[in-house]
């Protein structure tokens, strides 16, 4: 009984028509009006129920490529045509797009096809159903699930042409593979399908000795062997087109194959031969780092490259945007570019661990294409991303982290897209399609992420997060016995010379890691981009930047436009009360209220704290600290409820 009410519950909030955000970019109001012909399938149905344009024809085209589409009005009609009924969807869907988002009415001649053949969303879900770094309920797949959500989870992922989805964390729990849990994954498996989604799931490298009772979980050992040959067996069993493997090994505690003295490349192709003949693939985790290093930012590629080529091919290597952990802006990681004969994928995270949690809005997509314009999509395989999602009534939290959801999925699909395309079409079917609202949303969601940086880490400083929550700055934390590299100071290095990581030749050498002109260029700094400084130079207080200030100013004059920036934000927001539903107007104001307290928290934090440094004062021509930094440092932030408005302000 306790589970048929709270399915209905969930049911019933995530369907609800009140404005809370349930219904993500699918606003379709009204029956759908049009005459749909051709090939019968779900894109039929879906467009036979929200497309109120001319008719519609659906055909084949076996010459298209199998995701593909085209579409092309003549004489008063629409074909979509296209060689499969997922083809056909992603068709409908993008005509959806283009009604909703008011761009349906010139005639149409579009051929598309996705960039990324696998492009595929990583939950950090656990079977008790919470979300590590989640910060919108719980799990949709591991608790009390219901269908109905699943179902509408899978279509809001099919509308952006998201085609996989890895249903636990990355640090699993070697029952992942129990037979119980099996159940499940093919009951999910079965409402994705017709969505063109297939399952993945994350492995606990032991899992032949927590699970199978082996004393062993060797690589080599042939028990092992056998053991993951008949776990892959069930599981085909199950879920015919199930995808594969994610691997998190020798990572953050979690075993792996170094274990036993063998190499990542032993242990990812163990698990690849046992699913190869299931055209099964591993995603193999390139994030690891060990506290005895002089520099986390060149781990990885230390232990990686000496494995290029080294891997099985259906292995794929699936890689950080960043060296070091999703910081708010990280330089690429150098394997991007350094491995030259093992396939790879880009790990991106949507869940915003390190950029407010749900409480800030800052649209990721400015950050995802500057990391496009220096990594080459043509090099990847695939593109995956730390999904946002649970159970709360608006799917991610706050109303606007819908937008990182729906523009991982737009450019997983077309990297190419612009930030600005991607935000108008967002807003346009998620909130309004007035001409002034779009531009004036445009623009700000455009810039969120810029101000975001500005208040916490700007000029290139990275991880100057509270240990464990990763939510407000602690730049001063160093607890005796913390491991180092878990402390702030590891990272921002700041004396009374100045501030940053020194990583250049004269340095750790992380920038020997990139390749000719990138390395020189970032090495010398005159010549670093100013958004790199400090991930790669230990700073001068008084260095002359490009901007004609002394780097100390230039930090001031950073943290204060941050600041400025959130408060626009807020200010924006208030003047488009008259385009917006009163409910999602509130919360989305109520959410940007705390972004300025925060801003401004983190402003104070850092800045007051790099003074007992620097020894300078903050420029008169800004405004200056409201909190000291005593009081600063007795914050305790309690933060086991993102929700709670006053998350880092209890003491
Ligand atoms: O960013 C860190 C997170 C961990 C996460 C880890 C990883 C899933 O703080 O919560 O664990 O990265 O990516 O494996």
């Amino acid at each position: 009984m306790r589970q048929l009410l709270i399915t209905l519950f969930l049911v019933l909030t995530h369907t609800a028509t009140a404005e809370d955000g349930s219904r993500l970019w699918h606003r379709f109001e009204g029956a759908g009006t049009a005459s749909i012909q051709g090939v019968k399938c779900l894109a039929a149905r879906e467009l036979q129920s929200n497309w109120k344009g001319g008719p519609i024809v659906l055909q084949r085209n076996g010459g298209l490529h199998r995701e593909g589409y085209h579409i092309a009005t003549s004489k008063g009609i629409i074909r979509i045509s296209a060689s499969t009924d997922i083809g056909l969807l992603y068709g409908a869907y993008h005509l959806l797009r283009l009604q909703q988002s008011g761009n349906a009415h010139q005639a149409l001649n579009i051929t598309e096809r996705p960039a990324f053949a696998r492009r595929i969303l990583n939950h950090w879900d656990n079977p008790d159903g919470t979300i590590e770094r989640g910060y919108s309920g719980h799990s949709i797949f591991w608790e009390n699930a219901s269908t109905e959500v699943i179902r509408q989870y899978a279509r809001a992922n099919a509308s952006v042409g998201i085609n996989g989805t890895v249903l636990n964390n990355v640090n699993a729990k070697p029952e992942a593979l129990s037979r119980e849990t099996l159940k499940q994954v093919k009951t999910i498996a079965d409402i994705l399908r017709p969505y063109g989604i297939r399952v993945y799931l994350s492995v606990n490298f032991a899992s032949p000795m927590r699970l199978g009772r082996l004393s062993t979980a060797d690589p080599r050992d042939k028990n092992v062997i056998r053991w993951w040959q008949e776990k892959v067996k069930e599981i085909y069993r199950q879920v015919p087109d199930f995808g594969g493997f994610l691997v998190k090994a020798n990572s953050e505690g979690e075993p792996g194959p170094c274990d036993y003295g063998r190499s990542h490349a032993e242990g990812a192709n163990m698990l690849a031969r046992a699913l190869k003949p299931y055209h099964g693939i591993v995603m193999w985790r390139t994030f690891v780092y060990s506290a005895n290093d002089d520099d986390r930012a060149k781990q990885a590629y230390k232990e990686f490259m000496p494995l290029d080529g080294k891997f099985l091919d259906n292995v794929i290597l699936q890689i950080k945007n960043g060296p070091i952990d999703f910081q708010p802006r990280e330089p690429y990681s150098p394997l991007f570019t350094g491995l030259k004969s093992t396939p790879m994928m880009a790990e991106l995270q949507i869940t915003q661990e390190y950029l407010g949690a749900a409480n800030h809005l800052a649209f990721l997509a400015p950050m995802w294409t500057e990391f496009f314009s220096l990594v080459k999509p043509q090099s990847l395989r695939a593109i995956a991303g730390v999904a946002n999602v649970g159970n709360n009534q608006n799917w991610c939290g706050h109303h606007f982290a819908q937008a990182n959801w729906y523009a991982f999925g737009r450019l997983a699909w077309n990297p190419t897209l612009t930030p600005e395309t991607i935000a108008r079409e967002w807003l346009g079917q998620t909130f309004s399609t007035n001409h002034d609202f779009l531009s004036t949303m445009t623009d700000l969601m455009v810039q969120s992420h810029e101000t975001v940086v500005n208040y916490m880490m700007p000029l290139g400083l990275h991880h100057l997060f509270a240990l464990g929550h990763h939510y407000g700055p602690q730049p001063w934390y160093a607890a005796p016995g913390t491991r180092p590299d878990w402390t702030p100071p590891y990272y921002h290095r700041a004396d009374a010379q100045g501030l940053g990581f020194n990583r250049t030749r004269k340095g750790s050498d992380a920038v020997s890691q990139y390749p000719q002109p990138l390395a020189d260029r970032y090495d010398n700094i005159l010549t670093c981009p100013d958004s790199y400084l400090t991930w790669f130079h230990h700073v001068p207080w008084d260095h002359q930047m490009k901007s004609g200030r002394t780097f100390w100013d230039e930090l001031c004059h950073k943290y204060s436009a941050g600041v400025d920036g959130a408060r626009k934000m807020l200010t924006v927001w208030d003047g488009m009360e008259s385009h917006v539903d009163a409910d999602r107007f509130a919360d989305v104001q109520h959410k940007l209220r705390i972004q300025v307290r925060d801003a401004e928290w983190w402003r104070d934090a850092c800045l007051l704290y790099f003074q007992t440094f620097s020894h300078r004062p903050i420029p008169q021509d800004m405004d200056h600290p409201v909190h000291d930094l005593n009081e600063m440092m007795q914050f305790r932030l309690d933060i086991t409820n993102y929700e709670n408005p006053t998350c880092g302000y209890s003491r």
